[in-house]
């Protein structure tokens, strides 16, 4: 386990340069490759982090979300900086369905790696938004915690995250936001495929609907 532990601890200490410009969701996640290509074609660090992989997905080689909720919990154990009341496996659950873009029901390498480099972005943003130190970001640091990570929402829609991921004196703690950030970049990702015409308007069936907000 020393190379995941490395790595975990590693993780925390990144505090990445976020480029606030527009509303950027993240690159969507490669498709699924055969394993000889990409391991031929892989670079060191992508090396490196399937052996990570490798230890915390156990033999089915995929992060099922109580996997994730056993290592997001573990990291998060480490940081006394970062305050929450630990990732549940609900909201585990959630972020397993929204970055799963293959239905297996689980993360396999490049879900998780796209998943996990987000984390390690947002956590960064994180730590340089709350201001006042609280290990909380409260409503009044959101909005430019969330114009950081690559979403500048309007007033109304901070306010309805607010209502909904904050407590009741509009702190949010870790666990949320990073819930919270996983489900909106994946859905502004889903719009964004959706969009075909990039006119900012898209059309769906029930069926599609269903599909997309019922599996989230
Ligand atoms: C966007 O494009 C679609 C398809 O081309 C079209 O049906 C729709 O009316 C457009 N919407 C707007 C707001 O321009
Ligand atoms: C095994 C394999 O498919 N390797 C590929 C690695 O990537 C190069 C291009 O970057 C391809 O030419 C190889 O075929
Ligand atoms: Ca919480
Ligand atoms: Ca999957
Ligand atoms: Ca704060």
């Amino acid at each position: 386990m020393f190379l995941a532990k490395q790595f975990l601890g590693g993780l925390i200490n990144v505090v990445s340069n976020i480029d606030p410009a527009q509303f950027v969701p993240s690159d969507p996640p490669p498709p699924r490759r055969p394993t000889v290509y990409a391991e031929q074609n892989e670079s060191n660090e992508e090396k490196q982090f399937r052996k990570v992989f490798q230890q915390l997905a156990g033999e089915d080689m995929e992060v099922s979300p109580s996997e994730l909720m056993d290592i997001l919990n573990r990291i998060i154990s480490k940081h006394g900086d970062l305050k929450t009341d630990g990732f549940s496996i609900e909201s585990c659950r959630s972020m397993v369905a929204v970055m799963d873009s293959d239905s297996t029901g689980k993360l396999g390498f490049h879900e998780f790696k796209h998943l996990w480099n987000n984390i390690k972005k947002w956590q960064g943003v994180y730590k340089s938004y709350d201001q006042d130190g609280s290990g909380l970001i409260g409503a009044d640091e959101l909005p430019g915690a969330f114009t950081a990570a690559g979403f500048p929402l309007d007033k109304q829609l901070f306010n309805m995250i607010i209502r909904r991921y904050c407590d009741e004196n509009g702190n949010m703690d870790f666990d949320n936001y990073i819930g919270c950030l996983v489900r909106l970049d994946a859905m502004c990702r889903a719009f964004k495929t959706l969009d075909k015409s990039n006119n900012g308007t898209i059309k769906v069936n029930v069926q599609e609907w269903l599909q997309l907000t019922m599996y989230s």
